[in-house]
């Protein structure tokens, strides 16, 4: 371990350094020419780095070289926000790279990309540098730790050019026994895992600079970006026979779903711990991480919160009353909820959602008498893949929903769109009949060299199996009855007809289960006008590629603006999982088409040279989000009386389609994604 509190009280603002000489750090500085050599004589790219003064990097250095980090853990957040200060405020790109050449080798290694990541991505001078996709940084935070020893085994022996892809088990961490099983696919699938850590990446909710969690209606993005991951999670239950999650509402019941990651952290060395079945929350006191905390102070917020959505007002924290009102309420209550720095009051409701996320990753150990860290449930990159994730966010969003229905459900004014009218609505795919959706298994290959130190370069790919589907086109019939062109905001949802009794839906439970699937603008023409729209093209996902690639082997050399946007661009669903899996039998959806005024929904702003292709559930960088509707409208409140069902609710600018998707259990391989993926 090097000395760096040391080496830092020799006079940090004098250190200097210039990669390679000065970058080791005094464990190795004994060796240091052997070192050099070693990896200087292989290095591919040497990058020059400037001497500039060093700003004290002691409150970073406090969290250990190998210890877990958790953006959930408040000690850890504060001092992630120091390093993103840090990183956010050096003068120039230049000073920048020499701040973080200098940090890398003395932070935790977590903890330095996160906050880099931070940091480029919200400084206006580094939209030109690029970060490698998070799974070849970090492969042990999505990858069995068996398939990681065999990849660092195949890296270290086999020549580059006889190397083969290891297999990934398709589901490897627990047995058919466990029903929760059936969702494997959804909840360890790496492009879902990577879009809800850039997620927070692009949307933190702790920085020691206010504007870079201040962003335009965060809270009620965070309300709706998970609220649809739980209403997907619902619809793949629905396609393995699963009844609807049930929320985690009593914290003082045991969790009966168990999860056993079978994950080892490279970082810290130890296998990611387990929960057992039937494990309760309990008071935490963890001296090391600086958490004192009982189960009744989760329920305190709780009731406060609640007791806040019931009389319509929060109190700040000058002790003024704040209105939860149409426009503002559910991004207040979002930042109070989960909370971010921009919570209206943090003392009096608390940090329930992030705290909730601790007491369960901490459920096994929770005065650290086992010396344990804590479980997935404690990383935004791996929190996903386990069962209660889902049982703790259908319960956060119980209470935004509780807020929803305090709201006067929409009035056919508000839904309709005077004069225009949609009279069909189809799904084409290539080889299968109208209005049936196929899924089917895939195979990927996915290049893990960046995250394996000490082994010989070159490529090493793991094969892993996730879910795909056939592409379709949507076709759109649409009559304007006005004279002149119109603009229309075109809304596409997907919700399951029937729910696990096989009994149909009502709009109040099926408003609950909407997926969107698109949203984009379209230019209506006095008459009849017929829009297609290829699925590829959604405003949810990003192309596999993009969750992916690799830029530095795939970078166009001119540094295209879509390029340059990469890390917000990494924001975005996995574009394999825009519908669920569905039966072999063919599952029934309905299939759900609105469009809207443009005129009303419109934000005025330039877009250019900005990443705006999944904005639905990520927004756009630096930008106002691109849509004045209440996220997730028309399914966000309660119908009016007479609506109740999607039948019912209709207005004549909607259309419902009733479709099926049918899942055949074959496998596709898809070549490996170097030989694949073109720039764009
Ligand atoms: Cu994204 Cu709980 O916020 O995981």
């Amino acid at each position: 371990r090097p000395k760096e509190p040391i080496f830092m009280e020799k006079g940090a603002e004098n250190a200097v350094f210039d990669v390679p000489h000065n970058f080791l750090t005094d464990r190795y500085r004994p060796i240091g020419t052997e070192v050099q050599n070693r990896f200087g004589m292989m290095a591919e790219k040497r990058i020059p780095v400037q001497n500039i003064s060093i700003p004290s990097l002691a409150i970073p250095m406090s969290l250990g070289r190998n210890e877990q980090f958790s953006l959930f853990i408040p000690r850890h957040r504060r001092i992630a926000g120091r390093l993103i200060d840090i990183f956010v405020g050096v003068r120039s790109v230049q000073d920048l790279l020499s701040v973080a050449a200098y940090a890398r080798d003395r932070v935790n290694p977590y903890l330095f990309n996160y906050a880099l990541s931070v940091a480029v991505l919200h400084r206006p001078d580094t939209r030109d540098l690029n970060i490698p996709t998070f799974v070849q940084i970090f492969p042990d935070k999505f990858i069995d730790s068996q398939v990681m020893t065999r990849i660092r085994e195949e890296a270290s022996i086999v020549p580059e050019r006889m190397r083969m892809p290891i297999v990934i088990p398709k589901d490897y961490t627990a047995s058919d026994l466990d029903p929760e099983h059936r969702l494997w696919y959804f909840r360890e699938d790496i492009g879902a895992n990577l879009h809800h850590w850039h997620w927070h990446l692009v949307y933190p909710f702790e920085a020691d600079r206010e504007d870079i969690v201040r962003k335009d209606r965060r809270g009620e993005l965070f309300y709706y970006m998970h609220e649809q991951l739980v209403a997907r999670f619902n619809c793949e239950r629905f396609s393995n026979d699963l009844a609807r999650v049930q929320r985690f509402n009593n914290l003082r019941d045991p969790i009966p779903e168990g999860y056993f990651p079978k994950m080892d952290s490279l970082v810290a060395s130890r296998a990611w711990p387990p929960r057992f079945d039937n494990t309760r929350l309990s008071d935490l006191n963890r001296e090391l991480d600086q958490i004192k905390l009982d189960v009744a102070d989760l329920e305190r917020w709780r009731d406060r919160i609640f007791e806040a959505i019931h009389q319509g007002f929060v109190i700040d924290e000058s002790g003024n009353r704040v209105e939860l009102d149409e426009m503002n309420g559910i991004d207040i209550l979002g930042n109070l909820i989960e909370s971010s720095i921009i919570s209206l009051n943090r003392q009096v409701y608390g940090d329930l959602h992030n705290m909730g996320h601790v007491f369960i990753s901490y459920a096994h150990d929770p005065n650290h008498r086992h010396l344990e860290s804590f479980g997935v449930m404690g990383d935004s990159a791996t929190a996903m893949r386990d069962p209660v994730f889902y049982k703790w966010h259908a319960y956060i969003d119980d209470m935004f929903q509780e807020h929803k229905e305090v709201l006067q459900p929409y009035t056919t004014d508000q839904l309709g769109f005077q004069g225009v009218t949609i009279s069909d609505v189809n799904v084409n795919t290539t080889d299968f009949p109208a209005n049936t959706f196929q899924t089917f298994w895939q195979q990927s290959d996915v290049d893990l060299s960046r995250g394996l130190d000490f082994v010989p370069r070159g490529n090493v790919f793991a094969r892993f199996t996730h879910l795909q589907h056939a592409p379709w086109t949507y076709t759109i019939n649409i009559n304007n009855n006005a004279s002149t062109g119109r603009l229309g905001t075109v809304r596409i949802f997907l919700g399951p007809k029937f729910d696990e009794r096989g009994i149909e839906m009502l709009f109040r439970d099926q408003r609950l289960l909407m997926i969107e699937l698109d949203k984009f603008v379209v230019s209506l023409r006095p008459g009849s006008n017929t829009i297609r729209r290829p699925s590829i093209n959604s405003s949810v996902t990003i192309p596999f590629e993009r969750t992916f690639r690799d830029l530095d082997s795939n970078r166009p050399a001119d540094g295209t603006a879509e390029e340059m946007a990469f890390n917000f661009c990494g924001c975005g669903w996995p574009h394999n999982l825009l519908i669920p899996k569905g039966k072999p039998g063919g599952l029934t959806f309905e299939l759900f088409v609105m469009v809207t005024d443009y005129e009303q929904d419109r934000v005025d702003q330039d877009l250019a040279g900005t990443c705006n292709d999944a904005v639905s559930y990520c927004g756009v960088r630096d930008r106002l989000y691109p849509d004045r509707k209440p996220m997730g409208f028309p399914f966000d409140r309660l119908p009016r009386s007479g609506g109740d069902r999607l039948t019912t609710f209709l207005t004549p600018n909607m259309f419902v389609r009733e479709v099926n998707i049918f899942f055949t259990d074959r496998t596709v391989t898809r070549p490996t994604i170097q030989n694949a993926v073109q720039p764009q």
